[in-house]
């Protein structure tokens, strides 16, 4: 398992809306949407991570809730992982990504139908679909 990383992704949820982020790199995903995250860093936990990747990303603060079901191997070396969150305090704005934006459950629907989620995020659509109330 040596130099094996695991990316986490946050599920910010508000009510009825997730919090999506775009892209600006690398090429091929630069302006799709994402659920904003990074790399956990040696000594972090996933949850960690999540919180200080949102801090510098957002500039919000996060409560942690419960995985997503799905993980993605995007590598051999590198796993996708997904936490529910919400936001605790502040408001989100895009430091690293070109925009942010809140989608509902048909707002999700027609991101994922339209193909304009990063790749790996759609295995978590149906999850979050039912999370929404769609
Ligand atoms: N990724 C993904 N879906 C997400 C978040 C990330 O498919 N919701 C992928 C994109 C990258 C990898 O995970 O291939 C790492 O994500 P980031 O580039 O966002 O992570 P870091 O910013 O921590 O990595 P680096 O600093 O190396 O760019």
């Amino acid at each position: 398992m040596t130099g094996h990383r695991i990316v986490v992704a946050g599920a910010v949820l508000d009510r009825d809306r997730l919090l999506l982020a775009q892209r600006r790199y690398p090429p091929d995903l630069a302006g799709l949407w994402e659920l904003p995250g990074g790399k956990v860093e040696a000594g972090e936990s996933p949850a960690d991570a999540l919180r200080r990747e949102l801090r510098e990303e957002l500039g919000v603060t996060i409560a942690v809730g419960a995985a997503l079901r799905e993980s993605v191997a995007l590598t051999r070396d590198l796993t996708l992982v997904a936490l529910r969150a919400r936001i605790e305090c502040g408001t989100p704005h895009p430091a690293e990504h070109e925009a942010l934006r809140w989608v509902d459950a048909p707002g999700l629907r027609l991101m994922h139908d339209s193909g304009r989620l990063v790749p790996a995020d759609n295995v978590w659509v149906p999850e979050l679909l039912g999370d929404l109330g769609g």
